[in-house]
């Protein structure tokens, strides 16, 4: 018995949508108690204590520091919510986000 095979003439290439990823970016300001910004970051944006330390330490001494790339929704959803927590006690606490590249 002979087989036949025959070979798919069409190669379909797949178009992988790439979710565009944001970074959420923590901004310094004078009165957001260094606990609290810490306290946020650790909750939030589940980092360990160190970390939180140094994210919140950069953006104190450089005015900005990026948190974290998620894809837009949560990066928005993150930020919003962070920027709450500090709104709740009083704080100008704030979170943005800007796409990556
Ligand atoms: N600069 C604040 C202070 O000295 C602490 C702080 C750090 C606030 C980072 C915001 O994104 C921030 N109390």
């Amino acid at each position: 018995m002979t087989e036949i095979v025959t070979k798919p003439r069409i190669k379909v290439l797949p178009k992988t949508e790439r979710p565009g990823l944001h970074k959420v970016i923590l901004v310094n300001d004078d009165y957001t108690p260094r606990e609290f910004v810490v306290m946020v970051l650790k909750a939030e944006f589940r980092m360990s204590g160190d970390q939180a330390y140094r994210v919140m330490m950069t953006a104190h001494r450089r005015g900005a520091c990026v948190v974290a790339v998620y894809t837009k929704d949560i990066a928005e959803t993150k930020a919003a919510r962070a920027t709450e927590a500090g709104r709740a006690k009083g704080y100008p606490l704030l979170f943005t986000t800007e796409p990556e590249e």
